[in-house]
């Protein structure tokens, strides 16, 4: 056995849980694992790939928008002596391998789908320096050909991982540590923009896999002993609320109350909004769920029955309604552009951002439908001859294209409100968090809920400008071309920035006002982590 570590570059704004399996699965047998977050830079990692000096570097594409980076990042890193095997793992490795090699000579092979086995296979035979060709699960190039060999069965049992390997827990809010994990894997549904059922139904096996509630629960406890872990954001992109008619909830629900985490921990979870029923989502509030995020992505029933959601708007605003009653926050999803938009629909869209969201819930977000790859939106792009760009920047124009006026527009207007980790969006969000986390765990006072109430008021306030200034926007770009069409685009530009600025900072005093806050703890909340005032 080699002595040489193996190397992960990974985009690790979290942890990023692929790698972390995969890492953790490698450890287990006895391999040295390093994972280098992409974010880094093309330098810093080559000085860290030369100091570890490995025998394969892994890389984690999981965002197709990274293709390019990657690229530049790889071809860097060869020009610079790193010889060793370069392979590559993720969404659009696997679903498009022939493109990747073909973009990225340097690559060696690619693993496809899920990684754990399949790698861990591939290291091994490197490191007894054996033949890997004929290993289930891969791509590479052979005689100038990509060839890939038979797919791997997707892992059925889930729990037989250990836990992902994660970096240091960092702080959530109010000195409490959040970590990211993984109830299951998969989804059912078919959305037409997601690549996930295609990722996971392509090789054989179930789609949809669900880890025993006792694991999870145990993974959270040591979490929580281990690394003081308070907040745990699951990632599912669809949390088993249903499983096995709720039996699963049921039982996870009982040992978070049978080892105290109840009363102990919040967690996030993602849904789909007909998921969203009052009894269920009250229990699971009683035992720490404080956000759901919700893929609701049209406010028509046109736009939702065109992405194959199998939803309905009502459907939609009923669960954000269930979620506000019983003091869940909610964050979402919303496509206010798809390649099937009209400007009545998008008009439709800004009437629904207004009932969703007009009362400052959750704030306004939007953004463009993009044609990932093994969607049925990229197929049906491309059988019309309308999909665009490079690899990794696919894209399209709108059938009217007044449209892409009117979305070059509010892109360029609203870049730093929806776009910028600094902007609006992530700030309301985040202050929407700070305080679900202050009511968890302290003691409101008057002042706390003066913040809360001013918090509300400006992200309500917020999303009606957002609309209405879209609504000018749509006015200004469906005429024909009107003369003044550059001053009024210059003018509304300039008043989104102005009203930017004025809430952003109306929120950062809301926060700098929270973290001013005395936190005397909740009685029944453990405040064992409670930093000092
Ligand atoms: C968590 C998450 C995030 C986190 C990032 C976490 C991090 N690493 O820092 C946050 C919230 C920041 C995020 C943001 C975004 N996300 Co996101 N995110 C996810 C989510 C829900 C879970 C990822 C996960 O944990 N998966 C579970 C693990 C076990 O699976 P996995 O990552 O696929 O890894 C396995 C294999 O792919 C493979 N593998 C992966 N990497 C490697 C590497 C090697 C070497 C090997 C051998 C194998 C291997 O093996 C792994 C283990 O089996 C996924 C959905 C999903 N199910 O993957 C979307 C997903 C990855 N996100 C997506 C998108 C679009 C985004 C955003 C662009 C959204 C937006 N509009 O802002 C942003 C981009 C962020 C940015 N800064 O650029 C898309 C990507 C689509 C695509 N084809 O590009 C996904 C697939 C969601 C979707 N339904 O379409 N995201
Ligand atoms: S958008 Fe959500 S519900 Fe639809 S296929 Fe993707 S993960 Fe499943």
């Amino acid at each position: 056995m080699t002595s040489r570590p193996i190397a992960l570059v990974a985009f690790s704004e979290q942890d990023n849980l692929g790698v972390g399996y995969v890492a953790s699965v490698l450890i287990q047998e006895g391999f040295k694992v390093r994972i280098l977050d992409f974010r880094l830079g093309p330098n810093a990692i080559l000085e860290h790939l030369q100091g570890l000096d490995p025998l394969v570097v892994g890389f984690s594409v999981i965002f197709q928008h990274y293709i390019d980076s990657f690229c530049d990042l790889i071809q860097f890193l060869r020009r610079n002596g790193v010889s060793c095997h370069f392979s590559a793992g993720g969404h659009y490795p696997s679903l498009r391998y022939g493109q990747l090699l073909g973009l990225i000579p340097e690559l060696d092979s690619v693993v496809l789908f899920e990684g754990e086995v399949t790698f861990l296979e591939l290291v091994r035979a490197l490191a007894q320096g054996q033949e890997w060709q004929h290993l289930p699960g891969l791509a590479f190039r052979r005689d100038g050909a990509v060839v890939a060999t038979a797919p791997r069965p997707l892992e059925s049992d889930l729990d037989r991982f250990p836990p992902p390997v994660r970096q240091p827990l960092r702080e959530f809010a109010f000195g409490k540590k959040f970590a990211t994990l993984l109830a299951g894997r998969g989804c059912v549904y078919h959305c037409s923009f997601c690549s996930i059922h295609e990722f996971y139904s392509r090789p054989p096996g179930p789609v949809k896999r669900i880890r025993r509630p006792e694991m999870v629960v145990r993974e959270m406890e040591l979490l929580r002993q281990q690394h003081d872990c308070s907040i745990f954001m699951f990632q599912d992109d669809d949390f088993p609320i249903t499983y096995r008619n709720g039996t699963w909830l049921t039982e996870f629900c009982r040992l978070l109350e049978q080892t105290g985490l109840n009363r102990e921990v919040m967690w996030k979870i993602n849904c789909r909004p007909d998921e969203v029923h009052p009894e269920t989502f009250a229990q699971m509030r009683a035992h720490g769920l404080f956000l759901v995020y919700l893929g609701i992505e049209s406010g028509t029933d046109e736009g939702l029955r065109l992405m194959d959601k199998r939803m309905s708007v009502a459907t939609n605003l009923r669960a954000t309604t269930y979620l506000k009653e019983l003091d869940i926050a909610f964050d979402y999803g919303f496509m206010l552009f798809d390649p099937s938009s009209t400007f009545e629909r998008v008009c439709h869209n800004l009437d629904f951002l207004d009932a969703l969201v007009g009362d400052g819930s959750s704030p306004v977000t939007f953004c463009k439908m993009l044609p990932y790859a093994g969607t049925k939106v990229e197929e049906q792009l491309l059988s019309e001859g309308r999909l665009l760009g490079p690899i990794g920047a696919e894209d399209y124009h709108f059938c009217d294209p007044k449209l892409d006026l009117l979305y070059a527009l509010m892109a360029s207007c609203f870049s730093d409100w929806i776009g910028d980790h600094a902007g609006l969006l992530n700030l309301a969000r985040w202050v929407r968090h700070y305080i679900m986390v202050y009511r968890h765990y302290f003691v409101p006072s008057t002042e706390f809920e003066r913040l809360a109430v001013a918090a509300r008021t400006t992200i309500a306030q917020s999303n009606l400008d957002f609309t209405r200034l879209a609504r000018q926007m749509v006015d200004l770009c469906r005429q024909d071309a009107p003369e003044d069409s550059r001053t009024r685009a210059a003018a509304l530009h300039r008043e989104t920035q102005a009203l930017h600025t004025g809430y952003r900072d109306a929120l950062e005093q809301v926060i700098e006002g929270l973290e001013h806050l005395d936190r005397r703890p909740a009685a029944g909340a453990n405040s064992a982590n409670t930093p000092h005032d």
